[in-house]
């Protein structure tokens, strides 16, 4: 495994990230897993975790003209990515969104750099497609253009047809799909991990209904 992934994975394992039990997820699926990057809510995690996703920007070798990340928790996450990728030698503006437009002020729903070029939206976790097919509209009606979607975790489900929603997203709009890592990631790493028997099978049983089959 990429050094990244098993750093991310560290991590999210460090800090509980992997909730156990019976979630109904945005999708309305009920799943026996839940991956909250929340719980990454430490100066040092937080560096660390965009670091991971800089390097997996990185390692595609995209060109990108700016970031974007949708709110909420879309927010810190292009902030910190942001600065991570200076760290490399690549400094991009950023933007991100207000879930309510704002009257006064500078108004309006989004904050920050303006939209322009190839934009990478940065979020947490992709599991039907739903959740970014909302920025994409975003960034579009900006006048941009949505080139990739970078998340810390591809549940590898699938979205409105039989593939995986981040393929059925590739295809339908264009843009590079990026994660940290994927559920098989997760799995191979819970698989090297004793007393995760169960965990995995229940983890596997899930994937059997809602997983992608292309
Ligand atoms: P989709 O819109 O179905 O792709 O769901 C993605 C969103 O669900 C993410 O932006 C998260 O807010 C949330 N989510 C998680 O954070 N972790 C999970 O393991 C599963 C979900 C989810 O609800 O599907």
């Amino acid at each position: 495994m990429q050094d990244h992934k098993t750093r991310f994975l560290d991590l999210a394992f460090d800090h509980g990230a992997l909730r156990l039990g019976e979630f109904t997820l945005k999708s309305g699926r009920v799943s026996p897993y839940f991956f909250n990057l929340g719980a990454i809510a430490g100066g040092a995690a937080m560096a660390t975790l965009a670091d991971c996703y800089a390097r997996a920007i990185l390692d595609t070798g995209i060109q990108l003209d700016g970031l974007f990340g949708p709110a909420y928790k879309g927010i810190p996450l292009v902030t910190a990515t942001a600065c991570a990728l200076a760290g490399h030698g690549v400094d991009l503006p950023f933007t991100y969104n207000r879930k309510e437009a704002k009257d006064h002020g500078e108004g309006g729903h989004l904050v920050g750099a303006e939209l322009s070029g190839r934009i990478g939206i940065v979020d947490d976790v992709i599991t039907a497609g739903t959740a970014v097919r909302e920025a994409i509209q975003l960034i579009h009606s900006a006048g941009a253009q949505p080139a990739a979607l970078v998340v810390a975790l591809d549940r590898q489900e699938r979205g409105s047809g039989n593939q995986s929603a981040i393929r059925e997203l590739a295809e339908s709009t264009g843009i590079t799909p990026i994660a940290v890592c994927t559920l098989d990631d997760l799995l191979g790493y819970l698989d090297r991990r004793p007393g995760n028997e169960a965990t995995v099978a229940a983890m596997k049983a899930y994937r059997r209904d809602y997983g992608d089959t292309a």
